[in-house]
Protein backbone atom coordinates (compact mmCIF):
# COMPACT_ATOMS: atom_id res chain seq x y z
CA UNK A 1 0.00 0.00 0.00
CA UNK A 2 1.27 3.67 -1.15
CA UNK A 3 0.40 6.19 1.23
CA UNK A 4 0.50 9.55 -0.79
CA UNK A 5 1.57 11.77 2.58
CA UNK A 6 4.22 13.19 3.71
CA UNK A 7 7.48 11.59 5.15
CA UNK A 8 10.25 12.82 7.31
CA UNK A 9 13.55 11.45 8.85
CA UNK A 10 17.16 12.42 9.62
CA UNK A 11 18.92 10.84 6.32
CA UNK A 12 22.74 11.44 8.57
CA UNK A 13 23.82 8.66 10.77
CA UNK A 14 23.30 9.19 14.49
CA UNK A 15 25.76 10.85 16.46
CA UNK A 16 28.13 14.12 15.95
CA UNK A 17 28.44 15.53 12.54
CA UNK A 18 29.68 18.16 10.01
CA UNK A 19 26.43 18.21 9.23
CA UNK A 20 22.94 16.32 9.91
CA UNK A 21 20.06 16.28 7.28
CA UNK A 22 16.21 15.45 7.66
CA UNK A 23 14.96 14.85 4.53
CA UNK A 24 10.98 15.34 3.82
CA UNK A 25 9.16 13.74 1.46
CA UNK A 26 5.48 14.60 -0.21
CA UNK A 27 3.10 16.82 -1.20
CA UNK A 28 3.43 18.88 2.00
CA UNK A 29 7.12 19.74 1.65
CA UNK A 30 6.96 22.85 0.16
CA UNK A 31 4.36 23.86 2.67
CA UNK A 32 6.92 22.70 5.50
CA UNK A 33 9.89 24.42 4.10
CA UNK A 34 8.07 27.89 3.84
CA UNK A 35 7.07 27.26 7.48
CA UNK A 36 9.99 26.38 8.96
CA UNK A 37 12.67 27.30 7.18
CA UNK A 38 13.12 31.49 7.18
CA UNK A 39 15.42 32.68 4.63
CA UNK A 40 16.01 36.36 2.90
CA UNK A 41 13.24 36.49 0.81
CA UNK A 42 10.62 34.57 -1.72
CA UNK A 43 9.44 31.43 -2.43
CA UNK A 44 11.68 28.95 -3.54
CA UNK A 45 13.10 27.42 -6.43
CA UNK A 46 13.76 24.04 -7.36
CA UNK A 47 17.24 22.46 -6.84
CA UNK A 48 18.71 25.56 -5.29
CA UNK A 49 20.39 25.78 -2.16
CA UNK A 50 19.12 28.23 0.00
CA UNK A 51 21.07 29.68 3.08
CA UNK A 52 18.87 30.46 6.50
CA UNK A 53 17.80 29.22 9.44
CA UNK A 54 15.34 26.62 10.85
CA UNK A 55 12.54 28.71 13.29
CA UNK A 56 9.93 27.68 15.25
CA UNK A 57 6.82 29.11 13.18
CA UNK A 58 4.75 30.35 16.19
CA UNK A 59 7.65 31.58 18.10
CA UNK A 60 9.93 32.50 16.01
CA UNK A 61 12.85 31.15 17.93
CA UNK A 62 15.87 29.80 15.96
CA UNK A 63 16.71 26.10 16.60
CA UNK A 64 19.71 26.54 13.80
CA UNK A 65 21.57 28.08 10.83
CA UNK A 66 20.66 25.80 8.06
CA UNK A 67 20.91 25.55 4.61
CA UNK A 68 18.01 24.14 2.58
CA UNK A 69 17.11 22.89 -1.05
CA UNK A 70 12.96 21.94 -2.35
CA UNK A 71 13.57 19.91 -5.27
CA UNK A 72 10.25 19.81 -7.40
CA UNK A 73 8.42 16.44 -8.21
CA UNK A 74 9.34 14.69 -10.42
CA UNK A 75 13.05 15.44 -10.22
CA UNK A 76 13.67 14.27 -6.94
CA UNK A 77 15.27 10.88 -5.67
CA UNK A 78 11.47 9.49 -4.64
CA UNK A 79 9.85 11.59 -7.54
CA UNK A 80 7.61 13.76 -4.86
CA UNK A 81 8.62 17.34 -3.56
CA UNK A 82 11.60 16.48 -1.36
CA UNK A 83 13.00 18.90 0.94
CA UNK A 84 16.41 18.48 2.66
CA UNK A 85 17.23 20.57 5.79
CA UNK A 86 21.07 20.77 6.68
CA UNK A 87 22.03 22.05 9.86
CA UNK A 88 24.63 21.44 12.20
CA UNK A 89 25.42 17.73 12.52
CA UNK A 90 24.54 17.35 16.44
CA UNK A 91 22.07 14.22 17.64
CA UNK A 92 20.09 16.72 19.30
CA UNK A 93 19.60 19.29 17.26
CA UNK A 94 19.16 17.51 13.97
CA UNK A 95 16.24 15.62 16.32
CA UNK A 96 15.00 18.72 17.10
CA UNK A 97 14.69 19.84 13.40
CA UNK A 98 12.90 16.25 12.75
CA UNK A 99 10.48 17.03 15.76
CA UNK A 100 9.45 20.50 13.88
CA UNK A 101 9.06 18.82 10.62
CA UNK A 102 6.73 15.92 12.22
CA UNK A 103 4.64 18.97 14.09
CA UNK A 104 4.22 20.74 10.86
CA UNK A 105 2.19 17.45 9.16
CA UNK A 106 4.84 15.01 8.42
CA UNK A 107 4.91 11.21 9.39
CA UNK A 108 8.10 9.69 10.50
CA UNK A 109 9.20 7.59 7.80
CA UNK A 110 9.83 3.41 7.76
CA UNK A 111 12.55 2.05 6.90
CA UNK A 112 13.75 2.68 3.31
CA UNK A 113 10.13 4.35 2.47
CA UNK A 114 11.94 7.03 0.44
CA UNK A 115 13.66 4.52 -2.25
CA UNK A 116 10.62 2.39 -1.62
CA UNK A 117 8.70 5.37 -3.30
CA UNK A 118 11.23 6.11 -5.61
CA UNK A 119 10.17 2.53 -6.82
CA UNK A 120 6.93 2.68 -6.70
CA UNK A 121 6.39 6.19 -8.68
CA UNK A 122 8.63 4.19 -11.49
CA UNK A 123 12.12 6.19 -10.67
CA UNK A 124 14.53 2.73 -10.05
CA UNK A 125 12.96 -0.86 -10.21
CA UNK A 126 13.38 -3.41 -7.94
CA UNK A 127 16.88 -4.70 -8.45
CA UNK A 128 18.04 -1.32 -8.83
CA UNK A 129 16.27 -0.63 -5.42
CA UNK A 130 17.99 -3.47 -4.12
CA UNK A 131 21.44 -2.61 -5.16
CA UNK A 132 21.00 0.75 -3.20
CA UNK A 133 21.45 -1.33 0.22
CA UNK A 134 24.28 -3.25 -1.50
CA UNK A 135 25.95 0.78 -2.01
CA UNK A 136 25.57 1.48 1.65
CA UNK A 137 26.63 -1.92 3.09
CA UNK A 138 29.84 -2.80 0.38
CA UNK A 139 32.75 -3.51 2.11
CA UNK A 140 35.63 -3.51 -0.51
CA UNK A 141 36.04 -1.58 -3.75
CA UNK A 142 34.54 -4.63 -5.63
CA UNK A 143 31.63 -5.30 -4.10
CA UNK A 144 30.73 -1.61 -4.45
CA UNK A 145 31.48 -1.88 -8.09
CA UNK A 146 28.91 -4.74 -8.71
CA UNK A 147 26.59 -2.69 -7.02
CA UNK A 148 27.17 0.62 -8.51
CA UNK A 149 26.38 -1.05 -11.75
CA UNK A 150 23.39 -2.82 -10.49
CA UNK A 151 22.22 0.52 -9.65
CA UNK A 152 22.47 1.97 -12.84
CA UNK A 153 20.59 -1.24 -13.99
CA UNK A 154 23.26 -3.37 -15.52
CA UNK A 155 21.13 -6.41 -14.39
CA UNK A 156 17.68 -4.65 -14.89
CA UNK A 157 18.84 -4.47 -18.40
CA UNK A 158 19.88 -7.52 -19.12
CA UNK A 159 16.87 -9.23 -17.75
CA UNK A 160 14.62 -6.27 -19.75
CA UNK A 161 16.07 -7.48 -23.18
CA UNK A 162 15.35 -11.44 -22.14
CA UNK A 163 12.11 -10.75 -21.02
CA UNK A 164 11.22 -8.80 -24.32
CA UNK A 165 12.80 -11.80 -26.40
CA UNK A 166 10.55 -14.09 -24.71
CA UNK A 167 6.98 -11.92 -24.96
CA UNK A 168 8.15 -11.52 -28.50
CA UNK A 169 7.86 -15.47 -28.50
CA UNK A 170 5.12 -15.89 -26.92
CA UNK A 171 3.05 -13.58 -29.09
CA UNK A 172 4.17 -15.95 -31.87
CA UNK A 173 2.86 -18.74 -30.30
CA UNK A 174 -0.27 -17.35 -29.24
CA UNK A 175 -1.19 -16.14 -32.82
CA UNK A 176 -0.95 -19.18 -33.98
CA UNK A 177 -2.88 -20.40 -31.14
CA UNK A 178 -5.76 -18.01 -32.51
CA UNK A 179 -5.14 -19.14 -35.80
CA UNK A 180 -5.12 -23.00 -35.91
CA UNK A 181 -5.52 -23.25 -39.34
CA UNK A 182 -2.08 -21.39 -40.27
CA UNK A 183 1.05 -23.75 -39.41
CA UNK A 184 3.70 -22.50 -37.69
CA UNK A 185 6.74 -22.59 -40.61
CA UNK A 186 9.67 -24.91 -39.94
CA UNK A 187 12.18 -22.34 -40.17
CA UNK A 188 11.05 -19.81 -37.37
CA UNK A 189 9.73 -22.94 -35.39
CA UNK A 190 13.48 -23.91 -35.59
CA UNK A 191 14.29 -19.77 -34.75
CA UNK A 192 11.73 -20.55 -31.82
CA UNK A 193 13.79 -23.69 -30.45
CA UNK A 194 16.86 -22.31 -30.55
CA UNK A 195 16.19 -18.82 -29.02
CA UNK A 196 14.44 -20.66 -26.05
CA UNK A 197 17.74 -22.41 -25.77
CA UNK A 198 19.95 -19.13 -25.95
CA UNK A 199 17.56 -18.08 -23.71
CA UNK A 200 18.18 -20.89 -21.27
CA UNK A 201 21.97 -20.63 -21.59
CA UNK A 202 22.01 -17.22 -20.67
CA UNK A 203 20.39 -17.75 -17.85
CA UNK A 204 22.27 -20.96 -16.87
CA UNK A 205 25.69 -18.41 -17.14
CA UNK A 206 24.04 -15.72 -15.25
CA UNK A 207 23.24 -18.38 -12.39
CA UNK A 208 26.91 -19.39 -12.35
CA UNK A 209 28.16 -16.29 -10.78
CA UNK A 210 26.01 -16.81 -8.30
CA UNK A 211 28.78 -18.31 -5.82
CA UNK A 212 31.01 -15.66 -7.03
CA UNK A 213 28.73 -12.52 -6.74
CA UNK A 214 27.63 -13.71 -3.74
CA UNK A 215 30.51 -13.69 -1.74
CA UNK A 216 31.91 -10.07 -2.66
CA UNK A 217 27.90 -9.20 -1.01
CA UNK A 218 28.01 -11.11 1.75
CA UNK A 219 31.69 -12.02 2.53
CA UNK A 220 32.59 -14.76 3.16
CA UNK A 221 33.33 -15.96 7.47
CA UNK A 222 36.97 -17.16 8.10
CA UNK A 223 37.67 -18.76 11.24
CA UNK A 224 40.89 -19.26 12.22
CA UNK A 225 41.38 -22.09 14.16
CA UNK A 226 44.40 -24.05 16.18
CA UNK A 227 46.08 -24.68 19.44
CA UNK A 228 46.76 -22.17 22.09
CA UNK A 229 49.51 -20.18 21.30
CA UNK A 230 50.39 -20.97 17.47
CA UNK A 231 49.76 -17.25 16.65
CA UNK A 232 45.99 -16.98 15.63
CA UNK A 233 45.38 -13.48 17.05
CA UNK A 234 48.79 -12.56 15.38
CA UNK A 235 47.49 -13.30 12.19
CA UNK A 236 44.32 -11.35 13.00
CA UNK A 237 46.25 -8.44 13.95
CA UNK A 238 48.70 -8.60 11.06
CA UNK A 239 46.00 -8.85 8.26
CA UNK A 240 43.89 -6.21 9.86
CA UNK A 241 47.38 -4.02 10.49
CA UNK A 242 46.04 -3.46 13.96
CA UNK A 243 46.55 -4.31 17.48
CA UNK A 244 42.76 -5.96 17.58
CA UNK A 245 43.22 -8.98 19.99
CA UNK A 246 45.50 -9.02 22.78
CA UNK A 247 48.61 -11.09 22.03
CA UNK A 248 50.70 -12.93 24.50
CA UNK A 249 53.12 -15.78 25.22
CA UNK A 250 50.69 -17.52 27.63
CA UNK A 251 48.84 -20.09 25.74
CA UNK A 252 45.28 -19.70 26.44
CA UNK A 253 45.43 -16.03 25.71
CA UNK A 254 41.87 -15.63 23.13
CA UNK A 255 39.07 -16.82 25.10
CA UNK A 256 36.30 -15.17 23.27
CA UNK A 257 35.62 -14.67 19.54
CA UNK A 258 36.76 -11.65 17.93
CA UNK A 259 35.34 -10.86 14.48
CA UNK A 260 36.72 -8.14 12.19
CA UNK A 261 35.85 -7.51 8.60
CA UNK A 262 39.25 -7.16 6.23
CA UNK A 263 39.46 -6.63 2.51
CA UNK A 264 41.29 -9.16 0.64
CA UNK A 265 41.79 -8.95 -2.95
CA UNK A 266 38.23 -7.18 -3.06
CA UNK A 267 36.47 -10.26 -0.87
CA UNK A 268 34.82 -9.08 2.41
CA UNK A 269 36.16 -11.32 4.62
CA UNK A 270 34.90 -11.62 8.19
CA UNK A 271 37.74 -12.86 10.38
CA UNK A 272 37.06 -15.02 13.30
CA UNK A 273 40.04 -15.28 15.63
CA UNK A 274 38.99 -18.09 18.21
CA UNK A 275 40.08 -19.82 21.46
CA UNK A 276 43.25 -22.47 20.94
CA UNK A 277 41.65 -25.59 20.94
CA UNK A 278 42.62 -27.95 24.15
CA UNK A 279 41.22 -29.68 27.02
CA UNK A 280 41.82 -27.27 29.93
CA UNK A 281 40.19 -27.05 33.43
CA UNK A 282 39.98 -23.02 33.43
CA UNK A 283 35.92 -22.48 32.52
CA UNK A 284 36.60 -19.48 30.54
CA UNK A 285 38.36 -21.12 28.05
CA UNK A 286 36.33 -24.02 28.55
CA UNK A 287 33.41 -22.20 27.17
CA UNK A 288 35.80 -20.01 24.51
CA UNK A 289 37.18 -23.57 23.19
CA UNK A 290 33.23 -24.79 23.17
CA UNK A 291 32.61 -21.52 21.18
CA UNK A 292 35.28 -22.44 18.73
CA UNK A 293 33.56 -25.81 17.98
CA UNK A 294 30.35 -24.59 17.33
CA UNK A 295 31.72 -21.66 14.83
CA UNK A 296 33.33 -24.73 13.06
CA UNK A 297 30.54 -25.61 11.01
CA UNK A 298 28.81 -22.07 10.00
CA UNK A 299 32.43 -21.28 8.26
CA UNK A 300 33.40 -20.65 4.63
CA UNK A 301 36.80 -21.47 5.50
CA UNK A 302 39.10 -22.48 8.05
CA UNK A 303 42.76 -21.32 8.37
CA UNK A 304 44.15 -23.71 10.57
CA UNK A 305 47.02 -22.53 12.23
CA UNK A 306 50.16 -24.94 13.59
CA UNK A 307 53.14 -23.41 14.95
CA UNK A 308 55.74 -24.43 12.44
CA UNK A 309 58.84 -25.00 14.42
CA UNK A 310 57.34 -27.69 16.82
CA UNK A 311 56.78 -30.88 15.48
CA UNK A 312 53.01 -31.29 15.10
CA UNK A 313 51.15 -32.73 17.48
CA UNK A 314 48.57 -35.03 18.64
CA UNK A 315 46.39 -31.42 19.47
CA UNK A 316 47.01 -30.77 16.20
CA UNK A 317 46.70 -33.42 14.27
CA UNK A 318 42.57 -34.08 16.24
CA UNK A 319 41.62 -30.29 15.32
CA UNK A 320 42.98 -31.13 11.92
CA UNK A 321 40.89 -34.01 11.89
CA UNK A 322 37.72 -31.81 12.94
CA UNK A 323 38.29 -29.00 10.56
CA UNK A 324 39.58 -30.82 7.50
CA UNK A 325 36.23 -31.88 5.58
CA UNK A 326 35.95 -27.83 5.66
CA UNK A 327 37.53 -25.72 2.82
CA UNK A 328 40.77 -25.17 4.51
CA UNK A 329 44.65 -23.66 4.54
CA UNK A 330 46.80 -25.15 6.19
CA UNK A 331 48.86 -21.84 7.61
CA UNK A 332 52.76 -23.30 9.11
CA UNK A 333 53.18 -20.30 11.43
CA UNK A 334 56.24 -18.62 12.93
CA UNK A 335 58.71 -19.08 9.32
CA UNK A 336 60.73 -16.57 10.63
CA UNK A 337 62.36 -19.23 13.42
CA UNK A 338 63.59 -21.68 11.28
CA UNK A 339 65.11 -22.30 7.55
CA UNK A 340 63.23 -25.38 7.35
CA UNK A 341 59.58 -25.76 8.74
CA UNK A 342 59.80 -28.50 11.33
CA UNK A 343 55.65 -28.98 11.11
CA UNK A 344 54.62 -30.87 7.69
CA UNK A 345 51.53 -32.13 6.34
CA UNK A 346 49.57 -34.71 4.32
CA UNK A 347 50.76 -33.95 0.37
CA UNK A 348 47.77 -33.04 -0.78
CA UNK A 349 46.94 -30.56 1.90
CA UNK A 350 47.04 -27.04 1.05
CA UNK A 351 49.78 -25.02 3.02
CA UNK A 352 51.31 -21.82 3.25
CA UNK A 353 54.15 -20.87 5.23
CA UNK A 354 53.57 -17.80 7.13
CA UNK A 355 55.07 -15.55 9.84
CA UNK A 356 52.27 -13.48 11.63
CA UNK A 357 55.40 -11.46 13.15
CA UNK A 358 57.06 -10.30 9.93
CA UNK A 359 53.99 -10.74 7.51
CA UNK A 360 55.87 -13.40 5.84
CA UNK A 361 54.26 -15.57 3.35
CA UNK A 362 50.75 -13.26 3.60
CA UNK A 363 50.68 -12.21 0.27
CA UNK A 364 50.98 -15.68 -1.17
CA UNK A 365 47.79 -16.28 1.35
CA UNK A 366 46.08 -13.71 0.14
CA UNK A 367 46.09 -14.99 -3.17
CA UNK A 368 45.59 -18.60 -2.00
CA UNK A 369 42.48 -17.32 -0.56
CA UNK A 370 41.60 -15.14 -3.68
CA UNK A 371 41.64 -18.04 -6.25
CA UNK A 372 39.67 -20.32 -3.62
CA UNK A 373 36.83 -18.61 -4.20
CA UNK A 374 36.60 -16.07 -7.34
CA UNK A 375 38.12 -18.41 -9.37
CA UNK A 376 40.45 -16.41 -11.27
CA UNK A 377 40.00 -12.10 -11.03
CA UNK A 378 36.99 -10.21 -11.20
CA UNK A 379 39.42 -7.35 -13.08
CA UNK A 380 36.47 -5.41 -14.28
CA UNK A 381 33.49 -5.98 -12.17
CA UNK A 382 31.53 -3.28 -13.75
CA UNK A 383 31.68 -4.94 -17.30
CA UNK A 384 30.04 -7.73 -15.99
CA UNK A 385 26.42 -8.69 -14.49
CA UNK A 386 27.33 -10.75 -11.09
CA UNK A 387 24.08 -12.20 -9.29
CA UNK A 388 24.74 -11.51 -6.18
CA UNK A 389 21.30 -11.78 -4.21
CA UNK A 390 19.24 -15.06 -3.13
CA UNK A 391 16.28 -13.41 -4.54
CA UNK A 392 17.57 -12.92 -8.12
CA UNK A 393 19.26 -16.53 -8.11
CA UNK A 394 15.37 -17.88 -7.06
CA UNK A 395 13.94 -15.80 -9.69
CA UNK A 396 16.16 -16.96 -12.39
CA UNK A 397 16.39 -20.64 -11.81
CA UNK A 398 12.26 -20.22 -11.90
CA UNK A 399 12.36 -18.89 -14.80
CA UNK A 400 14.99 -21.51 -16.87
CA UNK A 401 12.76 -24.52 -14.82
CA UNK A 402 9.79 -23.54 -17.64
CA UNK A 403 12.20 -23.03 -20.40
CA UNK A 404 13.53 -25.98 -20.13
CA UNK A 405 10.37 -27.86 -19.83
CA UNK A 406 9.69 -25.88 -23.07
CA UNK A 407 12.59 -27.57 -25.10
CA UNK A 408 11.85 -30.89 -23.84
CA UNK A 409 8.41 -30.51 -25.34
CA UNK A 410 8.69 -28.51 -28.14
CA UNK A 411 9.65 -31.52 -30.48
CA UNK A 412 5.72 -32.68 -29.81
CA UNK A 413 4.46 -29.28 -30.96
CA UNK A 414 1.27 -30.17 -32.55
CA UNK A 415 -1.09 -29.83 -30.19
CA UNK A 416 0.31 -28.35 -27.54
CA UNK A 417 0.95 -24.53 -28.28
CA UNK A 418 -1.15 -23.53 -25.44
CA UNK A 419 1.58 -25.93 -22.79
CA UNK A 420 3.86 -24.40 -24.35
CA UNK A 421 2.95 -20.70 -24.20
CA UNK A 422 2.06 -20.98 -20.28
CA UNK A 423 5.64 -22.09 -19.92
CA UNK A 424 6.99 -19.00 -21.80
CA UNK A 425 4.54 -16.79 -19.61
CA UNK A 426 5.79 -18.96 -16.92
CA UNK A 427 9.27 -17.44 -17.55
CA UNK A 428 8.53 -14.03 -18.25
CA UNK A 429 7.07 -13.52 -14.46
CA UNK A 430 9.33 -14.74 -12.75
CA UNK A 431 12.03 -12.61 -14.72
CA UNK A 432 9.67 -9.80 -13.77
CA UNK A 433 9.90 -10.73 -10.27
CA UNK A 434 13.63 -9.38 -10.17
CA UNK A 435 13.16 -6.20 -11.22
CA UNK A 436 9.77 -6.09 -9.57
CA UNK A 437 6.70 -5.87 -12.29
CA UNK A 438 4.87 -8.41 -10.04
CA UNK A 439 5.87 -8.30 -6.85
CA UNK A 440 3.47 -8.17 -3.39
CA UNK A 441 3.23 -5.93 -0.54
CA UNK A 442 4.91 -8.74 1.42
CA UNK A 443 8.14 -8.63 -0.36
CA UNK A 444 8.43 -5.31 -1.15
CA UNK A 445 7.81 -4.87 3.06
CA UNK A 446 10.83 -7.69 3.42
CA UNK A 447 13.24 -5.47 1.24
CA UNK A 448 12.86 -2.29 2.71
CA UNK A 449 12.82 -3.25 6.43
CA UNK A 450 16.38 -3.74 5.95
CA UNK A 451 17.02 -0.45 4.85
CA UNK A 452 17.69 1.99 7.65
CA UNK A 453 14.85 4.75 8.46
CA UNK A 454 15.97 8.18 6.21
CA UNK A 455 17.26 6.28 3.05
N1 LIG B 1 58.56 -15.71 16.05
C1 LIG B 1 57.26 -15.66 15.87
N2 LIG B 1 56.45 -15.59 16.93
C2 LIG B 1 55.11 -15.53 16.72
C3 LIG B 1 54.57 -15.55 15.42
N3 LIG B 1 53.22 -15.49 15.53
C4 LIG B 1 52.93 -15.42 16.86
N4 LIG B 1 54.08 -15.45 17.58
C5 LIG B 1 54.21 -15.42 19.03
O1 LIG B 1 53.52 -16.53 19.57
C6 LIG B 1 52.90 -16.18 20.81
C7 LIG B 1 51.41 -16.50 20.76
O2 LIG B 1 50.81 -15.69 19.80
P1 LIG B 1 49.23 -15.45 19.78
O3 LIG B 1 48.93 -14.71 18.53
O4 LIG B 1 48.78 -14.88 21.05
O5 LIG B 1 48.73 -16.95 19.67
P2 LIG B 1 47.24 -17.52 19.73
O6 LIG B 1 47.20 -18.66 18.80
O7 LIG B 1 46.29 -16.43 19.51
O8 LIG B 1 47.15 -18.05 21.21
P3 LIG B 1 45.86 -18.29 22.13
O9 LIG B 1 45.04 -17.06 22.09
O10 LIG B 1 46.44 -18.55 23.45
O11 LIG B 1 45.14 -19.48 21.59
C8 LIG B 1 53.19 -14.71 21.03
O12 LIG B 1 54.30 -14.60 21.88
C9 LIG B 1 53.51 -14.20 19.64
O13 LIG B 1 54.38 -13.08 19.63
C10 LIG B 1 55.48 -15.63 14.31
O14 LIG B 1 55.11 -15.66 13.15
N5 LIG B 1 56.80 -15.68 14.59
MG1 LIG C 1 44.80 -15.65 20.67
Amino acid sequence: MYLRDTIAAISTPAGEGGIGIVRVSGPDAERIAARIFRKKEGGFQSHLFYYGAIVEPETGFCLDEAMAVLMHAPRSYTREDVLELHSHGGTLVVQNVLQLALREGARLAEPGEFTRRAFLNGRIDLAQAEAVIDIIRSKTDLALEVAQSQREGSLSHRIGEMKGGLVQLLALLEAHIDFPEEDIEPASRDEISARVAGFTLEIGEMLATYGEGRILREGIAVLIAGRPNVGKSSLLNSLLREKRAIVTSIPGTTRDIIEEVVNIRGIPLRLMDTAGIRETEDLIEQEGVRLTREQIPRADLILFIVDASLPLSDEDLAIYEVIRAKPHVVLLNKSDLLEQPVASFPRDAVTCSISALTGEGLDALKDQIADMFLHGRIDDARSQVLINNSRHRDALERASIPLQRFSENYTLLGGLLELLAADLREAVNALGEITGETSTDDLLDLIFSQFCIGK
